[in-house]
Protein backbone atom coordinates (compact mmCIF):
# COMPACT_ATOMS: atom_id res chain seq x y z
CA UNK A 1 0.00 0.00 0.00
CA UNK A 2 2.44 2.39 0.74
CA UNK A 3 4.66 1.54 -2.05
CA UNK A 4 2.07 1.93 -4.10
CA UNK A 5 0.80 5.60 -2.51
CA UNK A 6 4.23 6.24 -3.88
CA UNK A 7 3.72 5.60 -7.52
CA UNK A 8 0.13 7.25 -7.42
CA UNK A 9 1.56 10.34 -5.63
CA UNK A 10 1.81 12.74 -8.36
CA UNK A 11 -2.06 12.19 -8.90
CA UNK A 12 -3.38 12.43 -4.93
CA UNK A 13 -0.75 15.96 -5.67
CA UNK A 14 -3.17 17.49 -7.76
CA UNK A 15 -6.05 16.02 -6.41
CA UNK A 16 -5.56 17.37 -3.18
CA UNK A 17 -3.96 20.78 -3.70
CA UNK A 18 -7.08 21.25 -5.66
CA UNK A 19 -9.40 19.79 -2.88
CA UNK A 20 -7.66 22.32 0.08
CA UNK A 21 -9.48 25.36 -1.63
CA UNK A 22 -13.55 25.70 -1.69
CA UNK A 23 -15.84 25.24 -4.30
CA UNK A 24 -16.19 29.14 -4.42
CA UNK A 25 -13.82 31.56 -7.03
CA UNK A 26 -11.25 33.16 -4.60
CA UNK A 27 -13.33 36.50 -5.39
CA UNK A 28 -15.87 35.50 -3.67
CA UNK A 29 -13.45 35.11 -0.35
CA UNK A 30 -11.82 38.33 -1.30
CA UNK A 31 -15.20 40.37 -1.40
CA UNK A 32 -15.66 39.14 2.60
CA UNK A 33 -11.70 40.48 3.17
CA UNK A 34 -12.95 43.10 2.20
CA UNK A 35 -15.59 43.97 4.04
CA UNK A 36 -13.67 43.01 6.80
CA UNK A 37 -10.68 45.82 6.30
CA UNK A 38 -13.43 48.22 5.63
CA UNK A 39 -13.71 48.29 9.03
CA UNK A 40 -9.84 47.89 10.55
CA UNK A 41 -9.15 51.64 9.94
CA UNK A 42 -6.25 51.48 12.37
CA UNK A 43 -6.66 47.95 13.48
CA UNK A 44 -5.43 44.86 11.89
CA UNK A 45 -7.14 41.25 12.24
CA UNK A 46 -5.17 38.23 13.05
CA UNK A 47 -6.59 34.91 11.90
CA UNK A 48 -5.27 32.03 12.35
CA UNK A 49 -6.16 28.64 11.22
CA UNK A 50 -7.46 25.72 13.18
CA UNK A 51 -4.77 23.80 14.76
CA UNK A 52 -4.38 20.25 14.05
CA UNK A 53 -5.16 17.88 16.44
CA UNK A 54 -3.59 13.91 16.66
CA UNK A 55 -6.78 11.40 15.85
CA UNK A 56 -9.23 13.79 14.53
CA UNK A 57 -10.29 14.94 11.51
CA UNK A 58 -9.18 18.47 10.60
CA UNK A 59 -12.09 21.06 10.55
CA UNK A 60 -10.88 24.55 9.78
CA UNK A 61 -12.14 27.05 12.21
CA UNK A 62 -15.14 28.65 10.92
CA UNK A 63 -14.02 32.62 10.97
CA UNK A 64 -10.84 31.51 8.94
CA UNK A 65 -12.97 29.68 6.41
CA UNK A 66 -15.07 32.22 6.23
CA UNK A 67 -12.46 34.89 4.76
CA UNK A 68 -10.36 32.14 2.92
CA UNK A 69 -12.50 29.04 2.15
CA UNK A 70 -9.22 27.12 2.71
CA UNK A 71 -9.45 24.00 4.74
CA UNK A 72 -5.10 23.63 5.56
CA UNK A 73 -3.99 24.27 9.36
CA UNK A 74 -0.67 26.08 10.75
CA UNK A 75 -2.06 29.11 8.20
CA UNK A 76 -1.88 32.63 9.80
CA UNK A 77 -4.32 35.21 7.69
CA UNK A 78 -3.29 38.93 8.58
CA UNK A 79 -5.37 41.72 7.58
CA UNK A 80 -4.75 45.78 8.19
CA UNK A 81 -5.62 48.62 5.86
CA UNK A 82 -2.22 50.31 7.47
CA UNK A 83 0.12 47.43 6.05
CA UNK A 84 2.00 47.47 2.66
CA UNK A 85 0.12 44.66 1.46
CA UNK A 86 -3.61 44.88 3.41
CA UNK A 87 -3.84 40.72 3.78
CA UNK A 88 -1.03 38.69 3.80
CA UNK A 89 -1.54 34.86 4.12
CA UNK A 90 1.65 33.14 6.30
CA UNK A 91 2.31 29.53 5.27
CA UNK A 92 4.68 26.23 6.13
CA UNK A 93 6.91 25.52 3.50
CA UNK A 94 5.63 22.68 1.63
CA UNK A 95 7.80 19.67 2.35
CA UNK A 96 8.36 17.43 -1.12
CA UNK A 97 10.70 15.17 0.41
CA UNK A 98 10.26 11.78 1.87
CA UNK A 99 9.54 10.83 5.09
CA UNK A 100 6.06 10.56 7.20
CA UNK A 101 5.95 14.63 7.41
CA UNK A 102 6.42 14.96 3.27
CA UNK A 103 3.14 15.69 1.10
CA UNK A 104 3.12 11.97 -0.08
CA UNK A 105 1.97 11.32 3.83
CA UNK A 106 -0.21 14.12 4.17
CA UNK A 107 -1.59 14.88 1.02
CA UNK A 108 -0.08 17.95 -0.83
CA UNK A 109 -0.89 21.43 0.54
CA UNK A 110 -0.31 24.76 -0.22
CA UNK A 111 2.67 26.95 0.62
CA UNK A 112 4.38 30.14 0.02
CA UNK A 113 4.26 32.04 -3.06
CA UNK A 114 2.56 32.82 -6.65
CA UNK A 115 0.76 29.79 -7.20
CA UNK A 116 -1.18 29.71 -3.80
CA UNK A 117 -1.59 33.83 -3.90
CA UNK A 118 -3.67 33.15 -7.40
CA UNK A 119 -5.75 29.93 -6.44
CA UNK A 120 -6.88 31.76 -2.65
CA UNK A 121 -6.75 35.33 -4.35
CA UNK A 122 -5.12 36.29 -1.47
CA UNK A 123 -2.78 39.63 -2.57
CA UNK A 124 0.50 37.71 -0.56
CA UNK A 125 1.38 34.36 0.60
CA UNK A 126 4.56 34.08 2.69
CA UNK A 127 6.49 32.00 4.54
CA UNK A 128 5.10 31.65 7.84
CA UNK A 129 8.78 32.41 9.32
CA UNK A 130 8.06 35.53 8.13
CA UNK A 131 5.38 36.72 10.62
CA UNK A 132 7.14 37.81 13.28
CA UNK A 133 8.88 40.35 11.14
CA UNK A 134 6.18 41.58 9.65
CA UNK A 135 3.90 41.71 11.97
CA UNK A 136 6.67 43.57 14.71
CA UNK A 137 6.87 46.54 11.73
CA UNK A 138 2.98 46.77 11.72
CA UNK A 139 2.32 46.73 15.23
CA UNK A 140 4.37 50.12 15.30
CA UNK A 141 1.23 51.53 13.03
CA UNK A 142 -2.07 50.21 14.35
CA UNK A 143 -3.10 50.76 18.14
CA UNK A 144 -5.74 47.64 17.96
CA UNK A 145 -5.38 43.95 17.28
CA UNK A 146 -8.92 41.62 16.56
CA UNK A 147 -6.90 38.29 17.04
CA UNK A 148 -9.39 35.09 16.39
CA UNK A 149 -8.84 32.34 19.25
CA UNK A 150 -11.04 29.89 21.26
CA UNK A 151 -10.30 29.85 24.51
CA UNK A 152 -9.03 26.33 26.13
CA UNK A 153 -11.23 24.96 29.41
CA UNK A 154 -9.77 25.85 32.45
CA UNK A 155 -8.96 22.29 33.27
CA UNK A 156 -7.83 21.05 30.34
CA UNK A 157 -4.38 22.43 28.53
CA UNK A 158 -3.71 25.54 27.20
CA UNK A 159 -4.58 26.15 23.78
CA UNK A 160 -2.29 27.34 21.35
CA UNK A 161 -4.41 30.33 20.65
CA UNK A 162 -4.09 31.30 24.02
CA UNK A 163 0.10 30.92 23.81
CA UNK A 164 0.28 33.15 20.71
CA UNK A 165 -2.16 35.71 22.32
CA UNK A 166 0.13 35.65 25.70
CA UNK A 167 3.43 36.52 23.27
CA UNK A 168 1.61 39.32 21.68
CA UNK A 169 0.57 40.77 24.86
CA UNK A 170 4.15 40.15 26.17
CA UNK A 171 5.36 41.91 23.17
CA UNK A 172 3.33 44.80 22.40
CA UNK A 173 1.64 46.00 25.43
CA UNK A 174 0.32 49.14 23.56
CA UNK A 175 -2.08 47.13 21.49
CA UNK A 176 -5.37 46.81 22.34
CA UNK A 177 -6.37 43.12 21.91
CA UNK A 178 -10.10 42.67 21.27
CA UNK A 179 -12.19 39.30 19.75
CA UNK A 180 -12.24 39.30 16.04
CA UNK A 181 -15.87 38.23 16.84
CA UNK A 182 -16.73 41.77 17.51
CA UNK A 183 -15.97 42.64 13.31
CA UNK A 184 -17.05 39.31 12.01
CA UNK A 185 -20.00 38.37 13.90
CA UNK A 186 -22.56 41.46 12.27
CA UNK A 187 -21.25 40.17 8.77
CA UNK A 188 -21.48 36.10 9.24
CA UNK A 189 -24.95 36.70 10.56
CA UNK A 190 -26.68 38.23 7.85
CA UNK A 191 -26.33 35.43 5.04
CA UNK A 192 -25.38 35.85 1.41
CA UNK A 193 -26.87 33.96 -1.34
CA UNK A 194 -24.43 31.44 -2.09
CA UNK A 195 -24.81 30.63 1.95
CA UNK A 196 -28.31 30.07 1.88
CA UNK A 197 -28.27 27.75 -1.41
CA UNK A 198 -26.14 25.98 0.99
CA UNK A 199 -28.34 25.65 4.22
CA UNK A 200 -31.01 24.77 2.36
CA UNK A 201 -29.06 21.58 0.69
CA UNK A 202 -27.92 21.32 3.79
CA UNK A 203 -31.38 21.36 5.50
CA UNK A 204 -32.53 18.77 2.65
CA UNK A 205 -30.20 16.09 3.37
CA UNK A 206 -31.47 16.25 6.69
CA UNK A 207 -35.09 16.11 5.58
CA UNK A 208 -34.31 13.24 3.40
CA UNK A 209 -32.59 11.21 5.79
CA UNK A 210 -35.21 12.07 8.48
CA UNK A 211 -37.93 11.33 6.17
CA UNK A 212 -36.25 7.77 5.50
CA UNK A 213 -35.57 7.28 8.85
CA UNK A 214 -38.99 7.81 10.38
CA UNK A 215 -40.38 5.33 7.68
CA UNK A 216 -37.74 2.51 8.62
CA UNK A 217 -38.72 3.39 12.55
CA UNK A 218 -40.01 0.77 14.85
CA UNK A 219 -40.01 -0.24 18.09
CA UNK A 220 -37.17 -2.76 19.24
CA UNK A 221 -34.49 -0.76 17.90
CA UNK A 222 -32.28 1.14 19.48
CA UNK A 223 -31.32 5.13 19.58
CA UNK A 224 -27.75 4.37 18.34
CA UNK A 225 -29.63 2.38 15.30
CA UNK A 226 -31.98 4.90 14.63
CA UNK A 227 -28.72 8.02 14.71
CA UNK A 228 -26.40 6.00 12.26
CA UNK A 229 -30.03 5.23 9.91
CA UNK A 230 -29.99 9.18 10.04
CA UNK A 231 -26.22 9.67 9.99
CA UNK A 232 -25.71 7.27 6.85
CA UNK A 233 -28.03 9.23 5.23
CA UNK A 234 -26.44 12.52 5.72
CA UNK A 235 -23.09 10.63 4.21
CA UNK A 236 -24.94 9.16 1.20
CA UNK A 237 -26.14 12.82 0.24
CA UNK A 238 -22.74 14.22 0.54
CA UNK A 239 -22.48 15.46 3.76
CA UNK A 240 -19.06 15.73 5.35
CA UNK A 241 -20.71 15.10 8.70
CA UNK A 242 -23.24 15.91 11.45
CA UNK A 243 -23.25 19.62 12.52
CA UNK A 244 -23.26 18.28 16.07
CA UNK A 245 -24.14 15.16 18.45
CA UNK A 246 -27.34 13.74 16.95
CA UNK A 247 -29.84 13.65 19.41
CA UNK A 248 -32.37 10.42 19.38
CA UNK A 249 -34.42 10.61 22.41
CA UNK A 250 -37.08 7.67 23.18
CA UNK A 251 -39.42 7.46 25.88
CA UNK A 252 -37.97 9.17 29.13
CA UNK A 253 -34.95 10.87 27.27
CA UNK A 254 -37.39 12.16 25.04
CA UNK A 255 -37.90 14.37 27.48
CA UNK A 256 -33.99 15.25 28.49
CA UNK A 257 -32.97 18.65 26.34
CA UNK A 258 -29.64 17.47 25.44
CA UNK A 259 -29.63 13.94 25.64
CA UNK A 260 -27.22 12.14 23.14
CA UNK A 261 -25.92 8.92 24.36
CA UNK A 262 -29.09 7.47 22.27
CA UNK A 263 -28.29 3.96 24.12
CA UNK A 264 -31.41 2.58 24.99
CA UNK A 265 -33.67 0.43 23.53
CA UNK A 266 -37.06 1.73 22.05
CA UNK A 267 -40.46 0.09 23.54
CA UNK A 268 -43.57 0.21 21.70
CA UNK A 269 -46.09 3.15 22.43
CA UNK A 270 -43.07 5.47 22.69
CA UNK A 271 -42.40 8.78 21.47
CA UNK A 272 -38.83 9.01 19.73
CA UNK A 273 -37.67 12.68 19.66
CA UNK A 274 -35.02 13.24 16.80
CA UNK A 275 -32.99 16.94 17.05
CA UNK A 276 -29.95 16.16 14.27
CA UNK A 277 -29.12 18.24 11.74
CA UNK A 278 -26.22 17.36 8.49
CA UNK A 279 -23.78 19.82 7.65
CA UNK A 280 -22.27 20.63 4.25
CA UNK A 281 -19.61 22.92 3.29
CA UNK A 282 -19.25 24.01 6.56
CA UNK A 283 -23.22 25.09 7.40
CA UNK A 284 -25.12 23.44 9.52
CA UNK A 285 -28.80 22.25 9.30
CA UNK A 286 -30.66 21.71 12.52
CA UNK A 287 -34.05 20.09 12.52
CA UNK A 288 -36.48 18.08 15.14
CA UNK A 289 -39.02 15.67 14.90
CA UNK A 290 -40.71 14.14 17.32
CA UNK A 291 -42.43 10.72 16.40
CA UNK A 292 -44.45 7.60 17.75
CA UNK A 293 -42.27 4.43 17.83
CA UNK A 294 -44.79 2.27 16.27
CA UNK A 295 -45.99 4.87 13.70
CA UNK A 296 -49.85 5.83 15.68
CA UNK A 297 -49.86 8.49 18.22
CA UNK A 298 -51.63 8.08 21.39
CA UNK A 299 -54.66 10.39 22.45
CA UNK A 300 -52.13 12.04 24.71
CA UNK A 301 -49.63 12.02 22.86
CA UNK A 302 -51.59 13.72 19.59
CA UNK A 303 -52.35 16.45 22.17
CA UNK A 304 -48.85 17.40 23.35
CA UNK A 305 -48.03 16.82 19.91
CA UNK A 306 -51.15 19.13 18.28
CA UNK A 307 -50.26 21.75 20.50
CA UNK A 308 -46.18 22.04 20.21
CA UNK A 309 -47.08 22.47 16.65
CA UNK A 310 -49.66 24.62 17.03
CA UNK A 311 -47.07 27.06 19.09
CA UNK A 312 -44.39 26.76 16.72
CA UNK A 313 -47.05 27.77 13.85
CA UNK A 314 -48.05 31.14 15.62
CA UNK A 315 -43.97 31.81 16.20
CA UNK A 316 -43.08 30.77 12.58
CA UNK A 317 -45.99 33.47 11.47
CA UNK A 318 -44.01 36.00 13.86
CA UNK A 319 -41.03 35.98 12.35
CA UNK A 320 -40.22 38.70 10.06
CA UNK A 321 -37.74 41.90 9.68
CA UNK A 322 -37.89 43.91 12.71
CA UNK A 323 -39.06 41.32 15.28
CA UNK A 324 -37.44 41.08 18.30
CA UNK A 325 -36.34 37.43 19.38
CA UNK A 326 -38.82 38.10 22.34
CA UNK A 327 -42.11 38.42 20.48
CA UNK A 328 -41.14 34.97 18.77
CA UNK A 329 -40.96 33.52 21.48
CA UNK A 330 -44.07 35.04 22.74
CA UNK A 331 -46.02 33.88 20.09
CA UNK A 332 -45.59 30.44 20.94
CA UNK A 333 -45.40 30.93 24.39
CA UNK A 334 -48.69 32.03 24.58
CA UNK A 335 -50.14 29.44 22.81
CA UNK A 336 -48.52 26.39 25.48
CA UNK A 337 -49.69 28.92 28.59
CA UNK A 338 -52.82 29.18 27.66
CA UNK A 339 -53.37 25.65 27.17
CA UNK A 340 -51.54 25.36 30.55
CA UNK A 341 -48.52 24.10 30.21
CA UNK A 342 -46.45 26.91 30.75
CA UNK A 343 -43.84 25.58 33.06
CA UNK A 344 -43.13 22.56 30.59
CA UNK A 345 -41.60 24.81 27.82
CA UNK A 346 -38.44 25.14 29.74
CA UNK A 347 -35.89 26.42 26.80
CA UNK A 348 -36.11 29.19 24.30
CA UNK A 349 -37.81 29.26 20.93
CA UNK A 350 -34.65 29.03 18.77
CA UNK A 351 -30.90 30.17 17.75
CA UNK A 352 -28.99 31.67 14.91
CA UNK A 353 -27.81 29.00 12.57
CA UNK A 354 -25.33 29.29 10.46
CA UNK A 355 -21.50 27.99 10.13
CA UNK A 356 -22.33 27.09 13.81
CA UNK A 357 -24.96 25.47 15.03
CA UNK A 358 -25.74 27.97 17.86
CA UNK A 359 -24.36 30.33 15.17
CA UNK A 360 -23.04 33.75 16.03
CA UNK A 361 -25.33 37.15 16.24
CA UNK A 362 -26.48 39.42 18.58
CA UNK A 363 -30.33 39.93 20.14
CA UNK A 364 -31.15 42.14 17.50
CA UNK A 365 -34.88 43.02 15.93
CA UNK A 366 -34.54 40.30 12.81
CA UNK A 367 -33.63 41.32 9.18
CA UNK A 368 -33.57 39.95 5.88
CA UNK A 369 -30.79 37.44 5.49
CA UNK A 370 -30.74 35.72 9.03
CA UNK A 371 -31.41 32.16 9.09
CA UNK A 372 -33.31 30.71 12.48
CA UNK A 373 -34.21 27.70 14.09
CA UNK A 374 -38.01 27.79 15.61
CA UNK A 375 -38.35 24.96 18.53
CA UNK A 376 -40.75 25.32 20.71
CA UNK A 377 -41.24 22.08 23.40
CA UNK A 378 -43.27 20.45 25.97
CA UNK A 379 -41.00 18.35 28.19
CA UNK A 380 -43.40 16.41 30.56
CA UNK A 381 -41.16 14.30 32.68
CA UNK A 382 -43.42 12.23 35.06
CA UNK A 383 -45.05 11.08 31.64
CA UNK A 384 -41.64 10.32 30.11
CA UNK A 385 -43.14 12.38 27.21
CA UNK A 386 -41.14 15.11 25.45
CA UNK A 387 -42.12 16.66 22.20
CA UNK A 388 -40.10 19.10 20.47
CA UNK A 389 -40.47 20.52 16.70
CA UNK A 390 -38.34 22.66 14.92
CA UNK A 391 -37.52 23.80 11.21
CA UNK A 392 -35.09 25.79 9.97
CA UNK A 393 -36.69 29.77 8.35
CA UNK A 394 -34.53 32.38 6.56
CA UNK A 395 -36.12 35.73 7.28
CA UNK A 396 -37.30 37.64 3.99
CA UNK A 397 -38.28 40.93 3.38
CA UNK A 398 -41.82 40.60 3.65
CA UNK A 399 -41.77 37.63 6.31
CA UNK A 400 -39.77 34.02 6.41
CA UNK A 401 -39.08 31.16 4.46
CA UNK A 402 -39.29 27.72 5.86
CA UNK A 403 -36.05 25.77 4.40
CA UNK A 404 -37.13 22.68 6.08
CA UNK A 405 -41.16 22.98 4.86
CA UNK A 406 -40.64 19.79 2.78
CA UNK A 407 -40.43 17.30 5.54
CA UNK A 408 -43.40 15.90 7.53
CA UNK A 409 -44.64 17.41 10.30
CA UNK A 410 -48.30 16.85 11.40
CA UNK A 411 -49.88 13.84 13.10
CA UNK A 412 -51.46 12.91 9.53
CA UNK A 413 -48.26 13.34 7.77
CA UNK A 414 -46.23 11.75 10.13
CA UNK A 415 -48.47 8.86 10.80
CA UNK A 416 -48.91 8.46 6.90
CA UNK A 417 -45.33 8.45 6.53
CA UNK A 418 -44.68 5.82 9.18
CA UNK A 419 -47.20 3.29 7.39
CA UNK A 420 -45.78 3.47 3.95
CA UNK A 421 -42.92 1.00 3.38
MN1 LIG B 1 -31.69 23.89 17.62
Amino acid sequence: MIVRRKILGVFFLLFFIYSVVSAQGPEYYKKRRDSLLAKLENAAALVPAAWEKDLETFRQSNNFYYLTGVEQPSLLLLLSPAARSPEILFLPARNLAEGNLSEAWTGAKLGPGAETEKKTGVARAVDRSAFEATFAYLAGKIDRLYFDYDPSPLEGPVSAGEVMLKKLRDRYPHLEILPLSRITDSLRTIKDSVEIATLQKAVDITCRSLEETIRALEPGMYEYEVEALIEYGFHRRGSQRPGFSSIVGSGPNSAILHYNSNRRKIEPGELVLMDVGAELDYYTADITRTVPANGKFSDRQREIYQLVLKAQAAAIEAVRPGVAWKEVLQAARKVIEEAGYGEYFIHSIGHYLGMDVHDVGSSQPLEPGMVITVEPGIYLTEESLGVRIEDDVLVTQDGCRVLSASLPKSVEEIEALMRSD
